[in-house]
């Protein structure tokens, strides 16, 4: 290990340690007593467990096991990812603002490593991360009172954070303001992230981790959902003409921000930086969702055909794999679209 690593592994273990100590009085105040108990309803991507739909607030269960893996990352290419509940990116938890929700978070004792989880719904130390350091076959737990609507990430935060970052443990947390989101028709789970293997994009075969290519934020693959074509061909998003499509958009980086952006689609609501509460920007074509942030983009599917999803630092969906499709079924709609004189000179639509 470089000296400058191991001086910055020890700087995190005293930051967490000492963050640790502020942990009994928040567990004090998480509170709950009363509530009536739920278990979460998880949903690997892209799917969306339903709305809350719930007056009050309640005593959510997330029970978690964090596992390591091997994956395929493209066509002949595997990789060993480190996972929360066994996919990339890990399952869509879906709660209301006022919850306690409490998370139970084994580690798998196949692991190698130690894991944890930070997620940003949380308002306490190290976002849970200060009291979830689990070896293999360790089991913790903890709870946490939902004080901000909003879409937010949660992620491994074991060092070397960005090697665990970027070998697959992120997912999403949604909770819901009073009252929910508005119904749309189709709600869909989009998580963007990199990796970094010592092989060239597409070099076939087991790959491994390359550190020094993502300390250069220099990655091989940026993909949605954990691998190249995770949302193509038959496993591609589907809508009807006249449907609204809402997306749940997160980045797990851990470097790149992405540019995210639907061709053919113009978002006509985003709620920038998961921010659900607010109002949202209107008519908007490209969005960022920073690393370790998420939005939502709510668009009406006007017209029939293919729509890409693309981080639109084009590179990235044409060459890496960051990009996924819409199908939308219908009838043609000539009044907002229509061909003239067709071109047959390309592959087409970028
Ligand atoms: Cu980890």
């Amino acid at each position: 290990m470089k000296k400058a690593m191991a001086v910055g592994f020890i700087a995190v273990v005293m930051a967490l340690t000492a963050a640790a100590g502020g942990v009994k009085l928040w567990a004090q105040s998480a509170g709950g007593a009363g509530l009536p108990e739920v278990k979460a309803i998880r949903t690997a991507a892209p799917q969306v467990p339903p709305p809350v739909d719930r007056q009050g607030a309640a005593r959510v269960i997330v029970n978690l096991e964090m596992t390591e893996v091997t994956a395929t990352l493209a066509d002949g290419v595997k990789y060993g990812v480190w996972t929360f509940g066994g996919t990339v990116p890990g399952p869509f938890v879906r709660v209301r603002v006022g919850d306690i929700v409490q998370i139970n978070l084994k580690n798998h004792h196949g692991s190698r490593n130690p894991h944890s989880i930070d997620l940003h719904a949380v308002t306490g130390p190290g976002g849970g991360a200060a009291v979830t350091q689990l070896g293999p076959g360790q089991a913790g737990a903890f709870e946490f009172k939902t004080l901000n609507p909003g879409l937010f990430v949660y992620h491994c935060a074991t060092p070397s954070v960005p090697m665990h970052i970027a070998n697959g443990m992120y997912g999403l947390i949604l909770v819901e303001p009073e009252g929910g989101l508005a119904r749309v028709d189709r709600e869909y789970y989009v998580m963007q992230g990199e990796f970094y293997t010592k092989g060239k994009t597409l070099a076939q075969g087991m790959q491994a981790y390359d550190h020094e290519k993502n300390r250069n934020e220099r990655p091989e693959y940026v993909v949605f959902n954990g691998r190249m074509g995770a949302l193509l061909g038959d496993k591609t998003l589907k809508a009807n003409v006249g449907e609204t499509v809402r997306l749940f958009v997160g980045n797990g980086g851990p470097n790149l921000i992405s540019s995210f952006h639907v061709i053919g689609e113009i978002f006509d609501a985003v709620y920038t930086e998961g921010a659900i509460s607010g109002q949202p920007a209107r008519n908007i074509q490209t969005t960022l969702v920073p690393a370790g942030g998420a939005v939502v983009v709510e668009m009406k599917m006007d017209v029939p055909g293919r729509y890409l999803l693309v981080d639109h630092s084009i590179v990235r969906a044409m060459d890496k794999g960051a990009l996924g499709s819409i199908e939308v079924a219908g009838a043609e709609q000539p009044g907002i679209f229509r061909a003239l004189k067709s071109g047959t000179g390309g592959t087409g639509g970028h």
